[in-house]
Parts: structure tokens; C-alpha cells; sequence
């Protein structure tokens, strides 16, 4: 996701850093590549009309032609209007202000993750909020639908309503929020069928499920990889019934990002959650500021830090954490990084929100990356003596061509790895004087170059 993108407005705003002050001439050559970066990403056009003035007009303001770094200039602009289109600074939180049982109801397109979905919504509010959550299928379009859901709620040891057969969508919903009641249960999820298309008898069937319940939130599940369709259902369901917040899913997927980008300004619902994968807890919270960041290679510290601390080994998590804070992170915590972020799960999810390795990602695509980059890379360091990873600056010629050739790579191997280690060192830096808390407190629009700190929303969980 996003990759493309990523790549073509980082090369923009590298391109004008290399010039020393920008004339309107660059700035509107500049905003010609953007704009064509985000067609080309599938985005509205109405969002990238929008997108390229505000960032026109922000850039021919006189503090950017005049600052001493435009290109930096041009970056915070771009970040802005990332993070706007992307929804505003902030994740928007699921709303569960209600007296419980607390029903969410979740409506869709067939296959495009609503039961999936549902079930990792379950489990992270019964793991992460200690949340009594009960899933209810009203899938009755479908024969194995409710099998489904029952089986999805075993595997994240939360309960399911008991299957009847025959019921209508309504009864069903009826039962759920009965059992909810009588069994003291905090938040009941209602999985609704979908259908290949929209379609009137869906949406009546919504509405009738919605007045039977009350839901807090009506969450609509679309599918990332179908681009602009996502963001066309999106509009029409809202039309129609109206949601309270969009889940979308397949993040996983080589989509280019359009859905995600345009979804805000066209439907006028946020994106809330994240789906990133098949299994349960490939779940994320929608931080605009912090995809904006991992878009413009920025990387996503504080995204990084929340997904370590659900998958990592905790001592060793902590003990690079402090390195890192401590500037003092060398070679031998690097490849313990790397053999880290191997349990975290998949690399695509996770290497994006490295800084500065966006990048690199771009160049070799996934497959590639496990199996060459980091395979590379650490026989590249364990061919260096304990002083060298200790302090990689004293790693000059000579020693790069005995590195290289204990490791069976080339010197020029070695200087890709002392260059990645190097920048990967310069953003540490920045995260450690702003310190960890001030990181959390205002995302990763903090960590833009030196006086570009955007406006990054507080930390709250969208599940408070
Ligand atoms: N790669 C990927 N697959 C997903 C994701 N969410 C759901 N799926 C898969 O999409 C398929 C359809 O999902 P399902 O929940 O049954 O869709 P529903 O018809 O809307 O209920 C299943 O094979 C899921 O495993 C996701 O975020 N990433
Ligand atoms: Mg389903």
C-alpha cells in the first residue's frame, strides 16, 4: 500500500531539496508531479484538485520561496495535506459510549471482510479492553455464514451467539441484544450478510436491523484493494443508511492507496480501523499523521513501538528501546532488530514503518526482502570484529573490503548497510530529543526536519 506514491512524492520533495531557493517556476513543475503521483495512485480527483492548491497555495506563500530549506517547507505542506485527506489529525476512536450492551453493527459488501473483521474487532476488545463481547451472525444469505463466525469467535475464546435455524436477520438481532442483556455482556457485534452489489433489499435490511438495535456504531467494511469502488460504496451506503466509520481492509494488498486517500473528503467518514491480513489480530488503528509520515518515508515510530509490545520478546524489546533512546543502538542491536521484527509477522506491514527504509522496501518488493536485504545484512555484520559494530564510523576502506569479502558481498553491499545504519541513527537521534512521551503525545509529524512539526493529534486509542 501506498508504495508507489511513497516513492514519487518522496523523489518531488528530495528533487526540491537539492535546489537552494525555489521560484514559482519549480513549485509549479513540483505540484505537476504530485498531482500525476496521485492519479496515478488511484485517488479522486476532486481530492487531488484539492490536495495539489492547498499545497500550491501554501508554497507560494513568501516564508517558503524565502525560508532557508523550501524543500523542507514543501514537505511539512505536503505532510499537512496528506494527513487532511487522509481524515485529520488523530485516530477517530469507536465510539462504545453507551449503556451496554453496546451493539456495533457491521454492514458490507460480500467478501469484503466484514466477518473477518468482526471477529478481530472481538478480539482485540476482549484481549486489549477486557471487554465481555459477544458475536452475532445475521447472515442468513449464506449457508455456512453463521458457521463462520462461530468458528472465528472460538478461535479469539470469545462467545457467539447459539445458532436457530430459520430466523430472519431481525430476529436474530433482536436475540443478540436479548442474550447481550440477560448475560451481562459489554459490546455485542452484529455481522450482517453482504451482496455482490448495492442493492435496495440490502439497505432495508440494514435499516430495519439498526432500528431494531440502536447501534453506536454502524462500521462499513470495504475492500482497499478495490480503489475508487471502495470509496463509491462507501458514499452510497452512507447515503443510504449512513456509517459512522470505515474499516478498511487488505492493507495487505499491492493497492495503491487511492481508497484510502479520497475516502474522507468524498463519503465524509473516517477510516477507523485497518485490516492488514487473514488473521485475527492483523488489526489496525487508523493514525492519519502516522500513514502520512510512513508515506512520505518518515516511517512510523510510534506504530512500530505499539506492535512490538503485542508481538515482541518484552526484555529485549525494552533493552533496544532504551539503546535507541540512548543513541546508543549499534550494528549488534540492529540485527537483533532484524531477527525481531521477523516474529512481528509480515515484513510489509512492518518495514514501512522503519524510517528511511520505505524506501528501500520500494526497490525490492517483499519477496526480496527477507531473503536478500536481510539475510545480507547480517552476514555483512557478523563479518565485522565486536569494535566494528560497536562503531561503524571507524569502518573505512579496508576494512570494507575484508568485510565484504568475509561475507560474500560486495563493498558496495557494505555501504548500502553503513548508509541505512546511518540514517536509521540520524532519526533515532530525533526521537530521542523529543523523548518517547513526546513522540506518543504528538506522532510522527514531530519527527519532519527541524521547525516542520505538524499539528499530530494526542495519542487516543480508538477504543476508549
Ligand atoms: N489479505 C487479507 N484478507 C482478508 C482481510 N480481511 C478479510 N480477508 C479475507 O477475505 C475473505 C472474505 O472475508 P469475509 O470476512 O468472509 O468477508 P464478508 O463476506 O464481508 O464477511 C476471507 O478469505 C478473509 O480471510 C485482510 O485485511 N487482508
Ligand atoms: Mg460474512
Amino acid at each position: 500500500m501506498f508504495e508507489s506514491l511513497s516513492g514519487r512524492l518522496t523523489g518531488v520533495i528530495d528533487g526540491l531539496g537539492k535546489r537552494g531557493a525555489l521560484s514559482e517556476a519549480d513549485v509549479a513543475e513540483a505540484m505537476r508531479e504530485v498531482r500525476l503521483a496521485m492519479l496515478d495512485a488511484d485517488v479522486a480527483l476532486p481530492v487531488v484538485r484539492d490536495f495539489v492548491k492547498r499545497v500550491r497555495e501554501g508554497a507560494v506563500g513568501h516564508e517558503v520561496l524565502e525560508s532557508i530549506s523550501p524543500g523542507q517547507a514543501v514537505a511539512k505542506l505536503v505532510n499537512d495535506a496528506l494527513i487532511e485527506a487522509l481524515g485529520g489529525a488523530g485516530a477517530v476512536p469507536l465510539n462504545l459510549n453507551a449503556a451496554p450492551p453496546v451493539p456495533i453493527l457491521m454492514v458490507g459488501l460480500q467478501g469484503s471482510g466484514k466477518t473477518t473483521t468482526s471477529g478481530k474487532i472481538a478480539l482485540r476488545l476482549s484481549s486489549r479492553e477486557r471487554k465481555k463481547v459477544l458475536l452475532a451472525s445475521l447472515d442468513t444469505q449464506r449457508p455456512a455464514a453463521q458457521l463462520q463466525l462461530q468458528q472465528l469467535a472460538e478461535r479469539a475464546a470469545v462467545a457467539s451467539l447459539p445458532i436457530i435455524q430459520g430466523q430472519s436477520p431481525v430476529e436474530i438481532a433482536r436475540r443478540a441484544m436479548e442474550t447481550g442483556r440477560r448475560e451481562g455482556y459489554d459490546v455485542v457485534i452484529l455481522d450482517t450478510a453482504g451482496r455482490l452489489s448495492i442493492d435496495e433489499a440490502l439497505m432495508e435490511e440494514v435499516r430495519q436491523i439498526r432500528a431494531e438495535t440502536n447501534p453506536t456504531e454502524t462500521l462499513l467494511v470495504v475492500d482497499a484493494m478495490t480503489g475508487q469502488d471502495a470509496v463509491n460504496t462507501a458514499k452510497a451506503f452512507n447515503e443510504a443508511v449512513g456509517v459512522t466509520g470505515v474499516v478498511m481492509t487488505r492493507m495487505d494488498g499491492d493497492a495503491r492507496g487511492g481508497a484510502a486517500l479520497s475516502m474522507k473528503a468524498i463519503t465524509g467518514a473516517p477510516i477507523k480501523l485497518t485490516g492488514s491480513g487473514e488473521k485475527l489480530d492483523a488489526l489496525e488503528e487508523f493514525h492519519p499523521e502516522r500513514v502520512a509520515s510512513r508515506i512520505l518515508g518518515l516511517g512510523d515510530i510510534a506504530g512500530l513501538v505499539e506492535k512490538a509490545a503485542d508481538n515482541l520478546d518484552h526484555e529485549e524489546g525494552e533493552r533496544l528501546a532504551k539503546k535507541m533512546l540512548a543513541g546508543k543502538f549499534d550494528l549488534d542491536d540492529y540485527v537483533s532488530q532484524l531477527k525481531q521484527i521477523k516474529k512481528m509477522g509480515s515484513l510489509s506491514g512492518i518495514v514501512g514503518m522503519l524510517p528511511g527504509m520505505g524506501k528501500l522496501k520500494d526497490m525490492l518488493g517483499e519477496a526480496d526482502l527477507e531473503n536478500t536485504v536481510f539475510k545480507k545484512h547480517q552476514a555483512i555484520i557478523s563479518s565485522m570484529t565486536k569494535r566494528e559494530r560497536r562503531e561503524p564510523a571507524i569502518i573505512k576502506a579496508s576494512r570494507k573490503k575484508r568485510i565484504a569479502a568475509g561475507s560474500g558481498t560486495t563493498v558496495q553491499d557494505v555501504n548500502k548497510l553503513l548508509k541505512q545504519f546511518d540514517d536509521m541513527s540520524t532519526m533515532m537521534k530525533r526521537i530521542n530529543k523529543l523523548g518517547m512521551k513526546g513522540l506518543m503525545r504528538q506522532g510522527m509529524s514531530a519527527l519532519m526536519p527541524k521547525g516542520m512539526g505538524g499539528p499530530g493529534g494526542p495519542g487516543r486509542s480508538p477504543f476508549g
